[in-house]
């Protein structure tokens, strides 16, 4: 009986694996979309975005199986010795940094976060990610097979490769049912995969820097921000001429997979633009910290964020920006410039910003 539905299954398996080609550029694409969404996820903080996050755990579940199929395939070229050859090496390397990115992934989907000195366990999985590409490329230069015509029969691929996406979005929904009954972290993330932390004020969320921004604590007493630019009434203000009169609740969702719901309390950007009166020719609005660190949003966005100066009834502290940072809703973590100095009201967007603030925390 036992043998029976052994080899059942073997055939079934065996019914259900594309070609080896197709299987191999399958995990190319796969890969490629994963490094894709995956980059682009960084910047995903409404619901909107909610369909790129499914697309990354669905591409990844399937990956699991068609690097199944390959293992399958190739693992008497890794288990014998005499078959190793150079470039069995990097595809061994290739295979180990796989399933740690596709095993960091499943594992932080079931909310386990354990620390990691300097890293968080998404952080871990996205430059392995990263890297995971490089050796890719490497791994297809070495053992080159481009796909062939007859490795195409469109109607038992289109079947087999239907059967696996509807197999990884019932594997998904599963888990989602599962985090819930066993109570774990993971059933209180957000569809950005970032998982809550409780709390009110300083002391709630952690401090955190995009690459080693780090400066020494700012003196409000030598400190002022200057509002410029497209504007007819350039502003120096010190600490104690703002008014932080406007409080308002809202969600810092940091791309290392954290997020937590703050009151906040500073001076409305609104108010700034209209006491230095903007120009006609002003339609975008930069926020610099004392490190070089800036992001832009669009003005009328701007208007709307706040220059916060307390978190939840507190003064903020140096670590979360003290005296003064943005609070961007509707942005990820990372656009929420803190230490800001310098408010520039500017004619367009700024695409340098993705450069000058992956390596401020080199330069200051
Ligand atoms: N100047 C500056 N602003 C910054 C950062 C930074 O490194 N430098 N880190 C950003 C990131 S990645 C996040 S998630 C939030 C974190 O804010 P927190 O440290 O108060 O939690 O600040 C953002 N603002
Ligand atoms: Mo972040």
């Amino acid at each position: 009986m036992r043998g029976v539905s052994v080899s059942t299954f073997r055939s079934l398996v065996r019914s259900l694996q594309p070609p080896a080609r197709i299987v191999d550029w399958s995990i190319f694409v796969g890969v490629l979309l994963e490094a894709g969404s995956g980059l682009l996820s960084l910047i995903g903080a409404t619901p909107a975005w909610a369909p790129l996050f499914w697309l990354h755990r669905a591409v990844g579940l399937t990956l699991i199986v068609l690097l199944g199929f390959k293992l399958a395939r190739v693992r008497h070229r890794i288990t014998r010795a005499s078959q190793w050859q150079r470039s069995t090496v990097l595809s061994v390397v290739t295979l180990l940094t796989a399933t740690v990115v596709l095993g960091s992934g499943i594992v932080w989907v079931f909310g386990f976060a354990p620390e990691i000195p300097l890293f968080t366990l998404l952080t871990v999985h996205a430059g392995l990610g990263l890297l995971l590409v490089v050796l890719m490329g490497a791994h297809l230069y070495t053992r080159f097979r481009p796909p062939r015509r007859a490795d195409f029969h469109r109607r038992r691929t289109t079947i087999q490769y239907s059967v696996m996406l509807i197999a990884g979005a019932v594997t998904y929904r599963g888990q989602e049912i599962l985090n819930r009954l066993l109570g774990t972290e993971g059933a209180d993330r957000r569809f950005t995969g970032s998982q809550r932390t409780d709390g009110e004020g300083n002391s709630a969320f952690p401090v955190t820097s995009w690459v080693a921004d780090d400066p020494d604590p700012v003196e409000t007493e030598e400190w002022d921000l200057t509002v410029r630019g497209e504007v007819d009434r350039r502003l120096e203000l010190g600490y104690g001429e703002l008014t932080p009169d406007t409080a308002e609740e809202a969600l810092l969702d940091c791309t290392s997979g954290w997020y937590t719901v703050q009151e906040w309390q500073g001076v409305r950007v609104e108010e700034l633009l209209d006491a230095s009166s903007t120009t006609g020719q002003a339609s975008h609005v930069r926020f610099v910290s004392v490190t070089g660190y800036r992001w832009t949003l669009p003005i009328e966005e701007a208007r709307d964020a706040l220059l916060a100066t307390h978190v939840g009834g507190e003064r903020l502290s140096h670590g979360h920006g003290a005296p003064m940072r943005l609070v961007a809703p509707g942005r990820r973590g990372f656009q929420w410039v803190k230490w800001v100095e310098r408010v520039d009201v500017r004619q367009n967007g700024d695409p340098a910003q993705w450069i000058v603030t992956l390596i401020s925390g080199f330069t200051d």
